[in-house]
């Protein structure tokens, strides 16, 4: 079976919520030498996609939604330990991690949780539905270098925006990063509402705190 073949196959596994599948298939693609980053955003996340697009033509309801989900969260398992961990010593800092008030889709965001973690960064997750006030109360406890926001559904966006506003009238935006994430989002959106950078996938929201953490201020 050819690595395209095989990541199909997984991600027909999350449409057809199989998780004995899901879990099979990621295995045999592991042994096969795929990585698991491509498993994840060439079979998982597109599985994912097409969910929501049936979600939205009414082909699948929300119990599907959930299903499709859960299958997902569990295909995670067999891949997290096969993610190569850096050097555990190395701390490139602090992110506090969070997705934003009103909206409750976390996997997204859990990944880049445990890639941040994985990578060498301290992960602060304050988990899903969190208000601008919990993540400017953890910002003055932890006193991060770089916070990361996670919205999935447009109307929820707006309370990136008012994060940041309430940091800056804080006077807490100049002392981090702020980076934003989430199928929504846009580079453009997070120019807007003056977010430091806007990642397409939680592999290159990893890249971009490596460098600010080297340095390299890449807005
Ligand atoms: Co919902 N949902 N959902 N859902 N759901 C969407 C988002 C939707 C697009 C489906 C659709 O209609 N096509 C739609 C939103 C439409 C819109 O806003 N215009 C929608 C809706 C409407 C809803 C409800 C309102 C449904 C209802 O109740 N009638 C409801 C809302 C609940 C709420 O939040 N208040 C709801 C509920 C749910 C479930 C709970 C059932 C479930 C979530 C389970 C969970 O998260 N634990 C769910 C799911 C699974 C989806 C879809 C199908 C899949 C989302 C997902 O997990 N993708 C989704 C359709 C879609 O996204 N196309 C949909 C996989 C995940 C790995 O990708 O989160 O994009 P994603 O993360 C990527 C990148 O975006 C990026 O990295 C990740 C991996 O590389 N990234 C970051 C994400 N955050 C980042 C942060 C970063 C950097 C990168 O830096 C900080």
């Amino acid at each position: 079976m050819t690595t395209k073949d095989r990541l199909k196959s997984v991600s027909d596994a999350i449409v057809n919520m199989n998780l004995e599948a899901a879990q099979k298939l990621c295995q045999q693609a592991l042994a096969e030498g795929i990585s698991p980053l491509d498993i994840i955003n060439r079979g998982l996340v597109p599985g994912m996609q097409i969910v929501g697009q049936k979600f939205q033509t009414e082909e699948f309801f929300l119990t599907d939604l959930i299903a499709a989900g859960a299958v997902m969260q569990d295909a995670m398992k067999i891949l997290q330990p096969h993610i190569k961990s850096e050097d555990e010593e190395m701390k490139l800092g602090t992110i506090v991690l969070g997705t934003v008030e009103g909206d409750l889709h976390d996997l997204g965001k859990n990944i880049v949780g445990m890639l941040m973690r994985i990578s060498g960064f301290e992960v602060i997750d304050l988990g899903v539905d969190v208000p601008p006030s919990r993540f400017v109360e953890a910002i003055r406890i932890h006193h991060p270098s770089f916070l990361g926001m996670s919205a999935l559904i447009t109307s929820t966006m707006p309370s990136m925006a008012k994060v940041i506003e309430e940091l800056e009238k804080a006077s807490l935006k100049a002392q981090l990063k702020t980076i934003v994430g989430g199928a929504p989002l846009s580079e453009q959106y997070a120019k807007t509402i003056r977010a430091d950078a806007f990642a397409p996938d939680a592999v290159l929201g990893v890249e971009v705190c490596k460098k600010w953490a080297s340095g390299v201020d890449i807005a």
